[in-house]
């Protein structure tokens, strides 16, 4: 029987790449060189694309393929795959929830520690024998009982929560409606209210044109200049013009970022601030998500095309 034939649209780790060319014939498009006459050449054969969360499927490629059947996402967020040329085409979507949750919640609360305490410069200190020329490195601020808010508290902005409950902190959050699972934390549905009580503000939201730049300049100034903001969810649900302007002029405190526009390339401004943590969209980069991941990712592929009901669909 002939292999389904699968566009990929970015590199995956090797025993995600061996298997998926042993199962199928892969096609793969962020290495051809002109996009287009790539597409031209063999969108017609495709039958599901295998992306990444953030690379994602526009329309453009979804048109290119007119026997298109699915995209199967890696990853959680799948705010990059243009899912109403999907609706119209009736091509299925899955993504890989749950399996990242705890690593992606790790990521937010240890920019959180590194932050707060001055890891990364206390690192410098002592490499760069300023400990032993000018002495202690200047006091840093406590997190333990601190305020906590968590702007989306869905799978991964509550396991951020469940994380801070050890450090006894006051949490609390905000979402479309009030979470049964959350009781013992404060509902408060109101961004700007949110940060405004807030010391630690995480970003926890799932991207979408709903959410896009919800954290503007009034959130990132009701945080403040001892504020600190942390993004594990995407850059499009901050305005990053308004809190580079913010970290520059230092009306916010500080920000640890695992996601940024136009990522990795990102704007150049963020790399010479000395109040930003910056992290290379690595929430997820364990070997052992990965490996879960990349599971879900070709378990999805592999039910589908068995005719088996799919294990993680969003459209
Ligand atoms: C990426 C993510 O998918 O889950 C998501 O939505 O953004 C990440 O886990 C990961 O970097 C793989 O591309």
């Amino acid at each position: 029987m002939m292999k389904p034939t699968i566009l990929q649209m970015g590199a995956y780790p090797e025993w995600d790449e061996k298997a998926l060319n042993e199962a199928y014939d892969i096609r793969s498009y962020y290495e051809a060189a002109d996009k287009s006459v790539f597409l031209s050449d063999c969108g017609n054969q495709v039958r599901a694309i295998a992306t990444r969360g953030e690379l994602g499927a526009s329309r453009e490629v979804i048109e290119a393929c007119p026997n298109l059947e699915l995209i199967s996402v890696y990853g959680v967020g799948y705010d990059a795959v243009d899912l109403e040329a999907c609706r119209a085409r009736g091509v299925r979507v899955t993504n890989t929830p749950d399996v990242l949750t705890g690593d992606v919640a790790d990521l937010g609360v240890a920019m959180m520690l590194a932050i707060c305490r001055g890891m990364i410069g206390a690192e410098a200190w002592v490499r760069n024998g300023d400990w032993a020329r000018a002495g202690n490195y200047p006091l840093q601020r406590r997190v333990w009982g601190r305020r906590a808010g968590i702007l989306g508290l869905g799978r991964i902005g509550h396991e951020v929560g469940q994380r801070l409950r050890g450090f006894g902190m006051e949490i609390a959050y905000s979402d479309i409606a009030e979470k049964p699972y959350a009781s013992d934390w404060t509902f408060v549905p109101d961004a700007v209210e949110l940060a405004g009580r807030s010391d630690i503000l995480f970003v926890a939201l799932a991207a979408s044109a709903a959410t896009r730049h919800i954290v503007n300049r009034e959130v990132i100034e009701a945080l403040g200049p001892e504020g600190v903001l942390i993004n594990v969810s995407r850059a499009s649900n901050i305005d990053e013009q308004a809190l580079i302007a913010a970290l520059q002029a230092q009306r916010l405190g500080a920000a640890g970022l695992d996601v940024f526009e136009n990522e990795p390339t990102i704007d150049p401004r963020f790399l010479s601030l000395p109040n930003v943590l910056l992290q290379p969209h690595q929430a997820s980069g364990t070997i052992e998500t990965r490996r879960a991941m990349g599971e879900l990712m070709r378990a999805n592929l592999a039910a589908h095309f068995a005719g088996e009901s799919l294990p993680t669909p969003v459209l």
